[in-house]
């Protein structure tokens, strides 16, 4: 789809014009079409085939004849017109998290910074600080800003290029009628971000295999093309490497790429030991060939059970597949509801009926409708007397519905010290109340810890939403004291969030296993605004696998009657 690569364009249009400190009129055009086109859940070639861009809700005239623009020639022409005397090094600097535009207008006029080493330097020696709004804190930020540009640098959230994986392996399936194309690497394994993509693939025809990847649609560029493997590069700049092997090797080869490296060096180190020799090719005892066809073979003669991708990382799943004491991990079959999903009440994009009767297609018994509160304004939260309004109309969508309700919840806002945004006797008749931090984030650690804290304490909160505040790539954690949060989520019963958005995946995989630990359960929820995004469901299930959690330890897995009874507890 084209959708985020205009959203990106109309922001990056956003951004010169703002360093150019044009009319702010325009600029606010421009970033809302970006969060139009970025929100939009259709296809916008489909929509301007049939002639109905205008139709989209807030784009005009305008826009639709740049939109158009670029899906006719790849450019528009205003944008190549805007960015002229921008070098596109300042360009780049824009992605810097947290340094706006007008802040690189600033030190570019001040100090004459053209590029991010010219920046660093500046960072470091301090001469940023006193130019107008500068101060030590912001110019921390600022470093803090490139150190996550850069991380982020190369490496694709999990959520982005699982779709684009998805899809193309489905294509590869149809096209070459070879069941055996799997993705490999890091996202087999399901790790939050994904350098690049390996997909591994076994057929009588490997020519026609390596020919029908490297003229997939989705194709922008093509790296290296052989007669067994290649590379491409694919829309949004994500590599994508295929290696194309015998059918008797598939298993091996599947296990020795979907890795980790840590994971495979500890498993050479047990085979050496045993006089076995494993790799790409298969499993051999001297110039004997002992298996390979499937990736079971490897661990079995290594004497041990077969392993989950996502929990090779080398946290100990050798040792415990050697003594065959695996968890057996939460599936998504398991989950019989999703948690956390906002309707059109305050920003999400569909009536609660839609996301009930969406909810049910997916298999699910209960969908909790967790809307903002009051004091987000800009999401149009809920107050006492609109959340009562929405409560009448669960009811109301309840008895229309069979074998399936509709959960009444909240993403209720634990304001600066701890209190929520809505009154107890309204939050006492819901089902759900999850508790969640959307300001103030810049609280000391102390602060924001007795703040989360207090908000568990509350008996009316079940869940902590997205617990540690992060946005991959983009914002750090806030100051929090981890463990002092979960021992008191353990203390009061509560439940910590797996919020399975794309962009949070929080809690994360490594504190989920704390969780478990210390015997807390987690609450799975896709914080879905559209139906289609509650397929990150399956981005939850596997933080939850990936943090080593078996279906007891996530309360999605509870039936509809156990759920209520665990809502009603307290
Ligand atoms: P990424 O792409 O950075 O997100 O991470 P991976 O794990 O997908 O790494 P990648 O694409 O470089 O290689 C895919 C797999 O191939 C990796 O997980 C394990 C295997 N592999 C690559 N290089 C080596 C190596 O030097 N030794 C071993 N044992 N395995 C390797
Ligand atoms: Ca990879
Ligand atoms: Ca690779």
């Amino acid at each position: 789809m084209k959708n985020k690569e205009l959203s990106d364009l109309f922001e990056r249009m956003a951004d010169i014009l703002e360093f150019k400190d044009e009319n702010p009129f325009k600029i606010n055009a421009y970033r809302k079409a970006s969060r139009i086109l970025g929100d939009l859940t259709q296809d916008i070639e489909e929509i301007a085939e049939r002639g109905d861009l205008k139709k989209i809700p807030g784009i005009g005239e305008g826009m639709a004849q740049k939109i158009e623009e670029y899906l006719k020639t790849g450019k528009v022409s205003k944008f190549e017109e805007v960015r002229k005397g921008v070098s596109d090094e300042l360009i780049s600097m824009m992605e810097i998290p947290g340094m706006g535009p007008k802040t690189l207008a600033l030190i570019h006029k001040e100090k004459g910074i053209q590029n991010l080493s010219q920046l660093e330097k500046a960072v470091e020696n301090g001469s940023l600080i006193g130019l107008p709004g500068m101060g030590e804190k912001k110019v921390e930020n600022i470093k803090r800003g490139i150190q996550l540009l850069k991380q982020s640098k190369g490496r694709m959230n999990l959520g982005m290029a699982f779709p684009v994986a998805k899809r193309i392996v489905e294509t590869l399936r149809e096209k070459t009628g070879s069941k055996k194309i799997e993705w490999a690497g890091s996202l087999r394994r399901m790790r939050e971000n994904i350098g690049d993509i390996d997909i591994l693939a076994t057929g009588p025809n490997h020519e026609k295999i390596v020919q029908a990847f490297t003229h997939l649609p989705e194709v922008k560029e093509v790296l290296a093309s052989g007669e067994t493997k290649a590379s491409v590069i694919v829309e949004g700049g994500l590599q994508i490497d295929l290696r194309v092997v015998e059918e008797d090797s598939y298993g091996a080869a599947l296990q020795y790429f979907t890795g980790s490296k840590a994971h495979n060096i500890h498993l050479r180190g047990i085979a050496k030991a045993k006089g076995i020799k494993i790799n790409e090719y298969g499993v051999f005892k001297g110039e004997k060939k002992i298996g390979g066809r499937e990736e079971k073979d490897v661990y079995k003669a290594l004497g041990m059970d077969w392993i989950d991708p996502e929990l090779r990382e080398d946290r100990g799943e050798i040792e415990a597949a050697q003594m065959r004491g695996l968890p057996k991990l939460v599936e998504e079959s398991d989950i019989k509801g999703d948690f956390h999903v906002h309707s059109n009440w305050s920003d999400g994009s569909s009536s609660i009926e839609e996301i009930a009767r969406a909810a049910q297609k997916r298999g699910y018994q209960y969908v909790v409708i967790c809307d903002h509160t009051k004091s987000l304004k800009i999401t149009h939260g809920l107050d006492e007397t609109r959340l009562m309004k929405q409560m009448e109309e669960i009811d109301r969508i309840n008895e229309k519905i069979r074998g399936f309700q509709v959960l009444k919840g909240t993403e209720v806002d634990i304001l600066s010290d701890g209190r929520l945004d809505l009154s107890d006797k309204v939050l006492e008749k819901l089902d759900v109340v999850i508790g969640a931090i959307h300001s103030g984030f810049k609280q000391n650690r102390e602060k924001m810890t007795k703040r989360i804290i207090r908000a568990i304490e509350n008996p009316l909160v079940h869940i902590i939403a997205h617990p540690s505040g992060r946005l991959l790539g983009a914002r750090d954690p806030y100051e929090v004291e981890m463990d002092e949060l979960m021992e008191a989520t353990k203390k009061y019963g509560k439940a910590l969030e797996i919020n399975a958005y794309f962009e949070r995946l929080d809690l994360d995989d490594i504190h989920c296993r704390k969780a478990k630990e210390m015997g807390i359960r987690v609450a799975i929820g896709t914080d879905s605004h559209h139906l289609d995004q509650m397929w990150m469901m399956s981005l939850g299930v596997a933080v939850a696998r990936r943090g080593w959690l078996q279906a007891p330890d996530v309360i999605n897995t509870l039936s509809l009657k156990e759920l209520l009874k665990w809502c009603h507890q307290r």
